[in-house]
């Protein structure tokens, strides 16, 4: 991608590293509450999803603490009831939804396309504080007296019986979707009414392809489980019947309710995930994406088929027969556009020249670990094998290597990408690598074994397992594994964090990417983001072999320690 207008300013003096930049376009912390920026609100969606990210953690340790033992001694059946259910939410609603958009789509989308920031700046902060409502509701209802109905707040359960912290959680979460609703509506717009010159649908990046097909997910499916969620409210609070057959309503109508936003709401976790590794395929591939179009077409399919596939949570929950068999089918083809992906950033390896630095090991991570969670996904869509498996610990593995080796993966990959263009700083690149590693590592320790005990019987959301002792070696393995994984995830937190203060300046593109982010902007952008506006004369992704040539030879730029600047073509 190449642009006229700016290049020659951009890159004047300092290889493009700007001692002057958005983030320090202003001291005050008025400049940072109320700011308008795009980019400054993705640096406070970084820090309030990562500390969203601990507290959901601390409860995974508490789990993973009292599943060593199969009698459950560390807590009682209550409170083990009150950590899960504060995992799932906090996890769910609080990271994964909002991670990857509120941090690199905030960040990202206006830079990628050429925009001066996205086509709503009041309605983007409005989000920001929208989601720091609803999760502080949240919390505070989580962590003050808890809430037991697990994150899917089944009725009547979650009406009639639990605790009264669950109207404060459905609160909370309902204004959590108003965040969202506002994020996918701005995007939309972003997209496309403010496209710089040159930037067709067919130029954009897959990364803004996949934001715009999530944001159409959120758009059609947020409402539906917002009103649910409402309806749960109206029925504990009003005791109007709705969803206990106590008050004459109907529990599996709202498994139906939530599911169809539920459903599709896991491709609002992974399908930005997966436009950041088509992102990091392609630079540390020197590749083009192997067939562009088709793997944008496949966010959009992705979209589509998730609306209708929503009954395959519900199985065993008073389906009938004919019902079954075809949400069964159309779950099957939900495998089609997934693996059409998988196919293409493999194919986009191919006769390139991989580079293994730390974004592209995560990001050959998730394509492993995405894939079994995929293929998984088949046995579970599968009638007959499903009511074997549902409600064990295989359902939890095989989530949790979506969500876990899919979304989580792919977060860490783009924050190893893009810190340097965020932030301006380098991290210890090498230090980074081998934490990728261990990451991996620590993640199938933990949750391989899942699906062994699960397909052996293991319940999912019981705190004992006295019954079979013979489950425990893999549960103490799976505890194992969450240490080391708890470990590789704390470092990163200390290496990009010191890199803040001490990381030698990282330029406008230290890994001779392609995109306007990188060739157009300086590391960290400018508060306007460009100087002009960018005209995109050429396409997406034009890597060449030649200045591949260059960068094995030592010519191109290679990452830059403190006395060795980086060589730019
Ligand atoms: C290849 C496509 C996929 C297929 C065919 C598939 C299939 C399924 C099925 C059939 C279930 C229900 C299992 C049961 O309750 O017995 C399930 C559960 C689940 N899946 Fe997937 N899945 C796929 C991809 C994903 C993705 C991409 C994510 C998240 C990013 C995800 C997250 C989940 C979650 C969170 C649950 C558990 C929900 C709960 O708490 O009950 N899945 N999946
Ligand atoms: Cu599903």
């Amino acid at each position: 991608m190449i642009q006229e207008a700016t290049k020659p300013q951009v890159f004047s003096d300092t290889e493009g590293h700007a001692e002057k930049n958005y983030l320090n376009a202003g001291h005050t912390l008025a400049s940072w509450l109320l700011t308008k920026d795009h980019k400054r609100i993705a640096v406070m969606y970084l820090i309030s999803v990562s500390i969203f990210f601990l507290v959901g953690s601390i409860a995974a340790m508490m789990i993973r603490l009292e599943l060593t033992s199969p009698r459950g001694t560390l807590m009682s059946s209550e409170t083990y009831n009150k950590t899960f259910t504060a995992h799932g939410v906090v996890m769910i609603f609080l990271f994964l939804i909002v991670a990857i958009p509120g941090v690199f789509g905030n960040f990202l989308i206006p830079l990628m396309i050429g925009a001066r920031d996205l086509a709503f700046p009041r309605l983007n902060l409005a989000s920001l504080y929208a989601f720091w409502i609803g999760g502080i509701m949240a919390t505070i209802a989580l962590l003050s007296g808890g809430v037991d109905t697990g994150w899917t707040f089944y009725t009547p359960m979650s009406s009639m019986y639990s605790n009264g912290n669950v109207t404060l959680t459905l609160v909370g979460a309902f204004i959590i979707g108003f965040s969202s609703i506002f994020t996918g509506v701005n995007f939309i717009a972003t997209i496309h009414k403010m496209r710089a010159p040159g930037m067709t649908w067919w130029r954009m990046p897959l990364y803004v392809w996949s934001h715009y097909s999530t944001s159409v997910i959120i758009l059609l499916g947020t409402p539906v489980v917002a009103i649910t969620l409402l309806l749960v409210v109206v029925e504990r609070v009003l005791h109007i019947g709705i969803f206990s057959p106590e008050l004459g309503g109907d529990p599996v109508l709202f498994q139906h309710m939530f599911w169809f936003y539920s459903h599709p709401a896991v491709y609002i976790m992974i399908l930005p995930a997966m436009g950041v590794i088509s992102e990091v395929m392609s630079c540390f591939s020197r590749n083009k994406v192997f067939g562009y179009q088709m793997v944008a077409m496949s966010s959009m399919g992705i979209a589509a088929l998730g609306f209708v596939v929503w009954g395959h949570h519900m199985f065993i929950a008073s389906q009938s027969m004919y019902q079954g068999i075809v949400f069964s089918l159309l779950s099957f083809l939900v495998a089609i556009p997934s693996a059409i992906k998988v196919f293409n950033w493999t194919l986009t390896m191919y006769k390139g020249s991989v580079w293994l630095a730390s974004p592209m090991v995560y990001a050959l991570g998730f394509i492993g670990l995405f894939t079994l969670g995929g293929l998984t996904g088949l046995y579970l869509a599968c009638v007959g094998t499903d009511v074997h498996l549902t409600a064990t610990y295989f359902v939890v593995a095989h989530f949790h290597y979506v969500m876990v080796g899919g979304t989580l993966l792919a977060f860490l990959a783009a924050l190893h990408f893009w810190w340097p263009k965020m932030f301006g700083r380098m991290y210890p690149e090498a230090i980074a690598k081998w934490n990728a590693v261990v990451v991996f590592i620590g993640f199938n320790v933990t949750f391989l074994p899942q699906f062994v005990v699960g397909y052996m019987g293991m319940p999912r959301r019981y705190h004992f397992y006295y019954f079979a002792p013979e489950f425990q070696i893999y549960h103490v393995m799976s505890t194992l594994g969450s240490s080391v994984l708890a470990f590789g995830l704390i470092m990163p937190a200390f290496y990009l964090t010191k890199s803040l203060i001490s990381g030698p300046k990282a330029p406008a593109n230290p890994w001779g990417a392609k995109g306007l982010e990188w060739e157009a902007c300086t590391s960290p952008p400018d508060k306007h983001n460009f100087h002009g506006i960018p005209v995109v004369v050429g396409d997406v992704y034009d890597y060449n072999a030649e200045e591949e040539e260059l960068r094995l030879k030592g010519l191109a730029p290679q990452m830059v320690t403190k006395d060795d600047k980086v060589k730019f073509i």
